[in-house]
C-alpha cells in the first residue's frame, strides 16, 4: 500500500497542472523551437504581486513551449526598487519591478503618481495607467533602455502610526514618518506638519521596531504582507496617494534576444496578468480589512470633512504646482484632476 501511495504522489508531483487546458490555449505563434532565453525576474512584495508573478512565469514558460525560462527573485530579493530597475536598464536583470515613486529621479513623469488625491477610485487610476499617461511614460523610458510590460497595482496609501491616532494634520506635528525616497512625497508630509524620513523599503520594519520612525504610509497589501501592524497601533484610511507598480524589461533583450513568437507570448501574458493582478489586489484589500477588524486592529476611517482638511492643507501648499514643476508633461496633472475630481 505504501509503495502504491508513493507512486501516486510521485505522479501528482511530476504532472504539474497546465495553466491552460489544450482547447483553451490562446492562439499564439509557436515559440517552442526558438532559441532558449533565460530571464532573471525581480519581483516585489504584496500578496497580489507575488501571486501574479508566479502565474506570469508559469504562463510564459508554458506558452513559449519552454523556450523562455524565468529565474524568479520575489520580494525585492535581489535589490530594492530603484536598484532593480537600474540593473534591468543595464541588462544585469531581464525584468525588474518597482513602485513608481523611487523612479522619479530616473524619469520625471513618474512623479505624476506622487500627486495626492488625484484619484478617488481604483478604476480612475487604472484608466490613467491604460491611457495617455501610462502610454507616454512607457514611450519615454525606452530612452533609458527599458520596455514597459505591466502597470500593476500597489494601491491607495494609508497612514499607520505606533501609538498616535491621527485625524487632522495638527495630529502629525513633527511626527517622524518614513516616506519613500521621493522629494514630492517628503514635501507633502512636511506641508502637513510631519517630519518626513526617506528610507528604502527594506529598512522600514526595523526602523519602526526600533522607534527610529513613528509611522509610515503604504497600501493595505504592503502593510499586511510585511506584518506592519505587529509594530504599529493604528491604520488611518487616508488613501492619500495611489501608487502603481511598474514591471519593466530590458529593452535590448525584448527587441533583440526574443524571437517574434516569444515576444508575442510575453505581450499576451503581460496584458492578461496586469489586469488580473489589479482585480486580485482589490479582492485582497477587502480580505485584509475584514481580517484587521476581526483581529481588533485599530482601523480608523476618517470622515469626508477630516479627509478634506488634509487635502486642503496640501492645496494651500500648492502641491500640484510642485508636482507639475517636476514633470516633463505637467499637463497630465490638470487632465487627471479634471477627469477625476
Ligand atoms: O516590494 C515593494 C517595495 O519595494 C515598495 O515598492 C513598497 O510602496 C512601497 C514603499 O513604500 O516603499
Amino acid at each position: 500500500m505504501k509503495r502504491l501511495l508513493a507512486v501516486v504522489l510521485a505522479l501528482m508531483v511530476f504532472t504539474v497542472p497546465a495553466v491552460f487546458a489544450e482547447e483553451a490555449k490562446p492562439d499564439l505563434p509557436d515559440a517552442s523551437q526558438d532559441k532558449q532565453v533565460v530571464i532573471i525576474y525581480g519581483g516585489v512584495t504584496s500578496a497580489s504581486m507575488g501571486e501574479m508573478e508566479e502565474m506570469w512565469i508559469k504562463m510564459v514558460e508554458e506558452l513559449s513551449g519552454g523556450s523562455i525560462k524565468i529565474e524568479h527573485h520575489p520580494d525585492n530579493e535581489l535589490a530594492d526598487d530603484r536598484t532593480a530597475i537600474e540593473l534591468t536598464a543595464f541588462g544585469d536583470m531581464g525584468i525588474g519591478s518597482s513602485s513608481t515613486s523611487p523612479l522619479a529621479t530616473m524619469y520625471a513623469d513618474f512623479n505624476v503618481f506622487d500627486a495626492p488625491y488625484l484619484f478617488s477610485t481604483p478604476e480612475q487610476a487604472w484608466a490613467a495607467l491604460d491611457g495617455p499617461v501610462g502610454t507616454s511614460i512607457y514611450e519615454g523610458i525606452e530612452e533609458l533602455g527599458l520596455k514597459g510590460l505591466m502597470w500593476c497595482e500597489n494601491g491607495f496609501r494609508n497612514l499607520t502610526t505606533k501609538d498616535k491616532l491621527v485625524k487632522s494634520p495638527s495630529d502629525l506635528s513633527n511626527m517622524k514618518l518614513r516616506t519613500m525616497e521621493n522629494k514630492l512625497q517628503m514635501a507633502a508630509w512636511s506641508a502637513l506638519g510631519a517630519n518626513p524620513t526617506p528610507m528604502a523599503f527594506a529598512e522600514l520594519f526595523t526602523a519602526m521596531q526600533q522607534g527610529t520612525v513613528v509611522g509610515q504610509e503604504n497600501p493595505l497589501g504592503i502593510i499586511d504582507a510585511n506584518s506592519f501592524m505587529d509594530v504599529q497601533g493604528y491604520v488611518m484610511m487616508t488613501r492619500h496617494i495611489y501608487t502603481p507598480y511598474v514591471v519593466l524589461m530590458n529593452l535590448e533583450m525584448y527587441n533583440n534576444e526574443l524571437s517574434d513568437a516569444q515576444r508575442a507570448v510575453i505581450d499576451y501574458v503581460s496584458d492578461y496578468c496586469e489586469k488580473w493582478q489589479r482585480t486580485r489586489s482589490q479582492e485582497i484589500e477587502g480580505e485584509i480589512l475584514k481580517k484587521f477588524e476581526e483581529n481588533k486592529i485599530n482601523v480608523i476611517r476618517l470622515t469626508p470633512e477630516e479627509l478634506a482638511a488634509f487635502k486642503q492643507k496640501l492645496i494651500d501648499d500648492k502641491i500640484y504646482d510642485q508636482v507639475k514643476a517636476a514633470m516633463i508633461h505637467p499637463e497630465y496633472i490638470d487632465m487627471l484632476l479634471a477627469a477625476n475630481q
